[in-house]
């Protein structure tokens, strides 16, 4: 077996964890089937020459017979400080053999123990008399430290954060290559810090570290409320840890003796874009050598009473670029550039030459104007706009620093020269969340749906989960987040960023316990109370609040990761407890502010969505109790979640399995959240399939209703209309933006359509990822990936594809916690080939339809037959990889007539 892919905390060398106790993964490879790990053994050492040697001086685990790969808890010396920490890992395999040991990897921490910090949080005084509550876009502060490094440098690491956001510099060169670090928390609970080593920055001698300081969500504008959310101006803190090859320490801090200077960045805000001044820019002040006599000294702040953290979730960063598809110049005698894709980040301008005084403007949007102008009404208050003021010179490259916007479109204005298609580079900026999962299918336009649901998820996953990027909105909306979380586990490494969003849920919680609408808030919940336009005063929200139980579960389910429930079950048992308390004869009172939001031609009940939505919640609540060993609270919430059950069906569900309501979504959520049994689900089921059906194979469902709309078609049977809903062209459906050229999934189903045109500005956004909730079930049941819940993680799984809707193919792949699952079928015909790989030390159980082929097969025999009916057959398979060959029946696919395009070779492949 060969070991690969050390992950400590799920991240590849870590700097400044602060957990007690990190959890250590491993990936395993072996040439042979149904092979698993039988034992294990972690070294982890103070020092690689140790580790080398074999020399554990922290932990040697010693032998420990598990199959256990992923999450080990580290469990040796107490964990000090700012140190770092190496580690490997062997392992004996099935039949006992031991491997060599892995290479090394590698962890370092940051404050343990409530260890104080020394720095000071500095910032910088306004002139005067002026008052900071009154400036709302001010200046970004450049900040600066002249200091000398007393010898030769073994290593230096700095610890940073900020009250707002910042940018480093050491000696000129920019430190680490995060964005809006750090992050958006609620700065009055706490604020995160970063970690970056910068012992190739340093060395003896003259030096200087420099800081941009911007508002960020600390003190910039945020959402609908204006700006100063936490406080007024912002401040950085800072330790650089020195350590030099005599062994002493050094300690450079934030402190009063730093110098401050307005700079020439005369706004950056998130929502209102960036203004430059490049004459005002001090050359050479990253540098030694630089005379800032000029400089103030900086404004120290009392005191911070929030929490000081290490960095949980993945930074944002520059995560990839796009090259415009086209320009053009217009009549305005401005550029237009087309990035060909709905995109979340920034412009960067590379201009060959700049006049004195010159102002450049670069604009930009989602949409066109009928007259080609940019599309900006349903920005609302925000603006997508970069101002720069130029000097005599060239070339330069322009780019903002703490704002980002959502575009399609940029307008350049004031260029002296023609620009050329690559004056204009997409800077597509998002948290560090890296692609797990692929997918794609023989029908176009399932694969650029897939792509758009993918878009959505890079344009809103930056520090929070957001609602939408563009408009001064830019939310952590809960309900948004727990009905897309299983689509963005599919496709991307979410786990560390929802357990950091699940701090801010928890963090944001009400005082009655409920869970937020939206997270951190930010002053979402006193706008909605004072707002007499909204007329939204619910103190909970059905399908929103329970993305506080739903979100840890769903991670719990898709990584193995039970610490997330450790972490939110208090409050999950809160919020249930809660429920319970305001819900006469457990129903829901219905007064939600906004139910199956943004459903189209159907009015769904509340008070069935949330009784659902409850009884799920209390569902999910005992199952975590039983992950946590807590026997008797497992018994009490699903004695809670029985009773709920009764309730709903006696209030809501008549004897022909008709719910009130008679929405899609009222017997979507009743289904999948396991309100209903036998012959009463399955009338239920029949009349969600009439609906569909009534409605000519169309939706009507919102937010809520969506995610679970083609699950519960499918878990009942449904599958042709689960498929005719996918495929469906006509509005309203998921292809029916495809078709009119979206590159993201829409707000709404009617964001844009032909006969009305565009929808209101005031919520119009398209880049809103919650209707590509249905791309869970591509995964789960086009492709066929599904995780298992008693071995969470992908440990053991189900492969159960469920070709239809005319597909001939699909294929696709995800990297599970335990190593890459792939996938791939094909339907020639009626003969359907599957062909899967499973990664060593895991198990699947294979469901291949119709009449299997042995002969065509191969490797099935490594494989177990365990059932075999009408359906299809079932095997149980380890590692390794195999491939199936069945007969469908006729009615089970849809057989392309032969000579079509979709099969023009007319031929069975081993026929
Ligand atoms: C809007 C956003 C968000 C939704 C709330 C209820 O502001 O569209 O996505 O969750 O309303």
């Amino acid at each position: 077996m060969r070991i690969f892919g050390l992950r400590t905390e799920y991240a590849e060398n870590p700097l400044g964890l602060d957990t007690p106790a990190p959890r250590l993964s491993w990936l395993l490879e072996s040439g042979r089937h149904n092979d698993v790990q039988s034992a294990y053994q972690v070294l982890v050492a103070s020092r690689p020459g140790l580790l080398r040697e074999g020399t554990a001086d922290l932990w040697d685990s010693g032998r420990v017979d598990t199959d256990q790969s992923a999450h080990v808890i580290y469990g040796g010396r107490p964990l000090e400080s700012k140190q770092h920490y190496y580690w490997k890992v062997r392992v004996w395999d099935g039949e006992g053999e031991a491997s060599g040991w892995s290479s090394s990897a590698y962890w370092s921490t940051g404050f343990l123990n409530g260890e104080p910090w020394q720095a000071g949080w500095i910032g910088r005084k306004l002139p005067g008399t002026e008052d900071a509550s009154a400036h709302t876009l001010p200046p970004v502060p450049y900040l600066r430290k002249a200091f000398r490094v007393q010898g030769p440098v073994r290593r230096a690491m700095v610890y940073a954060t900020a009250l707002g956001a910042y940018e480093l510099h050491l000696n000129g060169e920019r430190v680490g290559s995060d964005y809006l670090a750090p992050g958006w928390t609620d700065y009055h609970t706490r604020v995160q810090y970063q970690t970056y080593d910068v012992t190739g920055h340093l060395s003896e001698g003259e030096a200087v570290i420099g800081a941009l300081l911007g508002t960020g969500w600390y003190a910039g504008h945020v959402g609908m409320f204006g700006a100063h959310r936490y406080g007024n101006t912002p401040y950085l803190l800072l330790e650089l840890h020195i350590e030099l090859a005599d062994g002493t320490r050094q300690i450079v801090a934030s402190d009063g003796t730093w110098k401050v200077f307005a700079g020439p960045i005369l706004y950056s805000d998130l929502l209102k874009g960036e203004a430059y001044d490049a004459r005002l820019e001090p050359e050479g002040w990253k540098r030694p050598g630089y005379d800032d006599g000029g400089w103030d000294t900086p404004a120290v702040l009392e005191c911070y009473t929030g929490i000081l953290t290490a960095q949980v979730d993945p930074p944002v960063r520059v995560m990839g670029e796009l090259l415009p598809v086209s320009m053009k110049k217009t009549e305005r005698g401005t550029y237009l550039y087309d990035m060909g894709q709905n995109m979340v980040g920034w412009v960067r301008l590379q201009l060959e030459e700049t006049r004195e005084g010159q102002e450049v403007i670069v604009g930009c949007a989602e949409m066109l104007n009928e007259d080609g102008s940019l599309y900006t009404t349903n920005l609302r208050e925000a603006v997508q706009e970069e101002r720069y003021l130029l000097r005599e010179g060239g070339p330069c490259v322009l780019e903002p620093h703490f704002t980002f916007h959502g575009f399609r479109y940029v307008e350049v204005t004031g260029l002296t020269a023609a620009p050329t298609l690559h004056t204009v580079v997409g800077r597509v900026v998002h948290s560090g969340v890296t692609d797990t999962g692929s997918l794609e299918t023989s029908d176009p336009r399932l694969n650029k749906l897939l792509s758009n649901i993918r878009w959505g998820q890079r344009g809103n996953f930056l520090s929070v989960p957001t609602d939408c990027p563009q408009r001064d909105e830019r939310l952590g909306w809960t309900g948004d987040a727990q009905i897309f979380a299983r689509t963005a586990s599919y496709q991307m490494d979410v786990a560390r960023f929802f357990h950091k969003y699940m701090l801010d849920v928890i963090d944001a919680r009400l005082p009655s316990g409920a869970f937020p609408d939206v997270a951190p808030d930010a002053g979402w919940e006193a706008f909605k109370h004072a707002s007499e336009v909204l007329n939204w005063h619910a103190p909970d929200n059905g399908g929103w609040g329970d993305a506080g139980v739903i979100i840890p579960w769903t991670v719990y389910q898709m990584y193995g990761d039970q610490r997330i429930l450790e972490a939110c079950y208090p409050a999950m048992k809160t919020w249930v407890d809660y429920l319970e308390r305001h819900s006469p004869g457990l129903i829901r009172p219905g007064y939600s502010n906004y139910g199956d939001w943004l459903s189209i031609g159907a009015d769904t009940p509340k008070d069935v969505l949330d009784t659902a939505y409850f009884a799920y919640s209390t569902a999910l609540t005992a199952k975590t109790a039983g992950v946590l060993g807590l026997e008797d609270e497992q018994t009490q919430y699903y004695g809670l979640f029985q009773r709920i059950r009764e309730a709903f069906r006696a209030a809501f569900v008549s004897e022909d399995g008709r719910i009130k309501g008679e929405t899609q979504t009222v017997y979507a959520v009743a289904i999948q959240m396991n309100l209903l049994e036998g012959e009463l689900r399955r009338k239920a089921a029949d009349h969600l399939a009439a609906n569909v059906q009534a409605h000519g194979s169309r939706l009507t469902t919102g937010f809520l209703g969506v995610g679970y709309l083609l699950p519960a078609l499918s878990e009942s049977g449904h599958e042709d209309t689960a498929y005719a809903l996918l495929t469906q062209e006509a509005f309203p459906s998921w292809l029916y933006s495809v078709k009119h050229g979206a590159t993201t999934i829409w707000e709404r189903w009617d964001a844009w359509t032909e006969t009305g045109g565009f929808q209101n500005p005031g919520m119009n956004s398209f880049n809103h990822y919650s209707l590509g909730s249905v791309g869970e079930w591509m995964y789960a049941n086009l492709l066929g990936l599904r995780p298992r819940e008693s071995h969470p993680g992908f440990k053991q799984f189900d492969i159960r594809p469920r070709p239809g809707g005319g597909l001939t193919y699909a294929k696709g792949e995800f990297k599970s916690v335990y190593g890459t699952i792939r996938i791939g079928w094909k339907l020639e015909r009626s003969l359907f080939t599957l062909q899967v790989e499973i990664p060593a030390n895991t198990a699947a159980d294979v469901y291949v339809p119709g009449f299997v082929l042995p002969d065509e097969s191969a490797e099935g025999d490594f494989a177990r037959l365990i059932a075999s009916g009408a359906e299809g057959t079932v095997y149980r398979a380890g590692s390794g990889s195999y491939t199936f060959v069945s007969r469908l029946r006729a009615a089970d696919c849809e057989i392309p007539a032969e000579g079509t395009a979709a099969d023009p070779a007319g031929e069975e492949i081993g026929a």
